[in-house]
């Protein structure tokens, strides 16, 4: 379990992202780690992300402030700094660790980042995967895709974490999910509610393994959901916009469940976010057999050139 004293460890080696956008840094170094071979330390990323302002400072500015310097005034405008007063029940920022990372990791970090910030030291190219690029490219490389790398998601389907966070569970093998709040979300900001569900089965590994026969896990996601946030936070319908990415970073089948005002988050992107609801209304307009539509449809996204696709798609693209 990280803590404070093991924060504490940490060397700084380089800054990964810097987005005003997100008010988040990321940043590689190392933490200490304490093994039965002895002491060491080893590679870790950290994100850390400015929570939202407390919902007090609208209600009473002056006394949220323990500082203010004024900068300017020009005519009926004037601005200055603020320094908030130290809450002990509200943190102020947000820290997401991986710990030990690997060279992936990085490269995926930088590859996120290039996706979804202006600050892009990398370059992104729209690609097209026909369904012949995908038996030909995409197919190969989700298959090497190391199960290493989903270990989180077994351990979350298993109980073994995340277990008290865990909102909704369905066992059946075939057509089960669990829902629970993403990592990115920081659990108590409305606005930025930020859920996941995450299919039982390993048959499915993207949005293109999807069909006609898993309409009723899709459309019970859809209800669970919807059900699951009127209740918990009593959000009406309508207050989710859910969708699937493909590429994903993860191919073990899951659905983003995001509040509907929390535009412009991350990962949302046009090309790479398909809503849950067009997925299902594809899917009614397959035939009963055959291929499904999912499977004769190219899809269109943007790749960094970071992304374990980008030389093979990059390549393959026809001019
Ligand atoms: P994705 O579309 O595969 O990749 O989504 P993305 O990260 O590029 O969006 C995976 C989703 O799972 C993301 O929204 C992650 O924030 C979330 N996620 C990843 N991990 C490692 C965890 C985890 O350990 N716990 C939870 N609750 N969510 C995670």
């Amino acid at each position: 379990m990280m803590d404070l004293e093991l924060l504490q460890t940490f060397q700084f080696e380089r800054i990964l992202n810097d987005d005003p956008a997100t008010h988040s840094i990321t940043v590689l170094g190392a933490l200490a780690q304490h093994t039965d071979e002895g002491h060491g330390a080893r590679t870790a990323i950290l994100r850390i992300e400015k929570l939202p302002l407390p919902s007090a400072i609208a209600e009473d500015p002056a006394s949220s402030l323990s500082k203010f310097n004024a900068t300017e005034h020009t005519d009926i405008y004037s601005w200055g700094s603020g320094w908030l007063k130290p809450d002990p029940d509200r943190p102020d920022v947000k820290i997401n660790i991986i710990h030990p990372a690997t060279e992936v990791h990085i490269r995926k970090v930088d590859a996120f980042c290039v996706a979804y910030t202006h600050y892009s030291k990398q370059e992104l190219r729209m690609v097209q995967e026909t369904p012949e690029l995908y038996e030909r490219i995409v197919k190969p490389y989700i298959s090497a895709f190391p199960t290493s790398r989903i270990q989180w998601v077994y351990d979350i389907l298993s109980g073994k974490s995340e277990a008290d966070k865990v909102l909704f569970r369905n066992p059946d093998p075939d057509q089960g999910f669990v829902i629970l709040p993403d990592m990115k979300w920081d659990l108590t900001t409305l606005g930025s509610l930020y859920l996941v569900a995450i299919v039982l089965t390993k048959e499915i590994k993207s949005l293109r393994d999807l069909r006609k026969r898993h309409l009723s896990m899709l459309k019970s996601i859809r209800s669970e959901a919807t059900r699951i946030v009127a209740e918990k936070w009593g959000l009406r319908d309508g207050s989710l916009r859910c969708y699937i990415h493909y590429q994903p970073s993860y191919y073990h089948f899951h659905v983003h469940i995001v509040h509907v005002n929390y535009v412009g988050s991350m990962g949302s992107t046009v090309g790479q976010a398909h809503l849950l609801d067009d997925i299902i209304s594809l899917l009614e307009l397959d035939p009963e057999d055959g291929p499904s539509i999912l499977e004769r449809m190219t899809f269109t996204y943007a790749l960094g050139e970071q992304h374990g696709l980008y030389k093979g798609m990059v390549a393959a693209q026809k001019s």
